[in-house]
């Protein structure tokens, strides 16, 4: 049995996902206190997602959806050489492009918010900017007739590419980038993802 820890609202939505896209049985653990030892034990960094499987432990959240991707077959892996480089492009892209200017957002929120005050909006201003600058580049790549970022089938690099675009896309004038408006409605209708937005985090907490 599979067990990946933590809760969704954090980068545990995208393992989530993956093992829904998959069909894999798993549980989910909660992490009431990620700085604990017996958390840090499992990834010293006191952070999730962290994926157990057996006595192998595993952190970082694209290496997590890539490891699921080998236990059972499926089409989430291009079979093609060319294409499995465009998704691991465009993850890489998601990661270092995208997730870095939301993950400095959301801690400024964050930090905010614990501090009662109100989010540095020099911050908050240069990560929606950092974002809306790279998004042109994904637009370009879709608008230019590929339906996913791998080619025409939906990958894994959809799940890792849409994650962070889903979270920050709120905050963002979407209807400047239709071609990924149109693609990431796509990709969160999916009953993978439905089922992730329905998991309950406040009873996996109260278990
Ligand atoms: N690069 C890691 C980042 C992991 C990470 O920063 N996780 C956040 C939640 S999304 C966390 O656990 N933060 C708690 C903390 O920093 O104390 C990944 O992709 O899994």
């Amino acid at each position: 049995m599979l067990t990946i820890y933590g809760t969704k609202p954090s980068r545990v939505a995208r393992c989530l996902w993956a093992l829904e896209e998959l069909g894999l049985p798993y549980r989910q653990l909660p992490v009431p206190d990620s700085k604990a030892a017996e958390f840090l034990a499992l990834n010293p960094m006191g952070k999730v997602p962290v994926l157990v499987d057996g006595d192998f432990i595993l952190t970082e959240s694209v290496a997590i959806t890539a490891y699921l991707a080998t236990l059972t077959p499926n089409a989430l892996l291009p079979t093609d050489a060319q294409s499995r480089a465009r998704m691991d492009q465009w993850t890489s892209w998601a990661i270092t492009e995208v997730e870095f200017h939301f993950t400095v957002m959301v801690r400024e929120i964050r930090r905010a918010g614990q501090a009662g005050e109100t989010p540095d909006g020099a911050i908050v201003g240069a990560c929606l900017s950092g974002v809306t600058d790279t998004l042109g580049a994904l637009e370009r790549h879709l608008a230019a007739g590929h339906a996913y970022v791998a080619g025409n089938a939906f990958t894994l690099g959809d799940i890792n590419t849409a994650f962070p675009i889903a979270g920050i896309a709120p905050r963002i004038d979407m209807t400047r980038f239709p071609a990924i408006a149109d693609w990431l409605a796509r990709c969160t209708a999916r009953p993978a993802w439905q089922r992730v937005q329905a998991i309950d985090d406040s009873a996996l907490l109260a278990a």
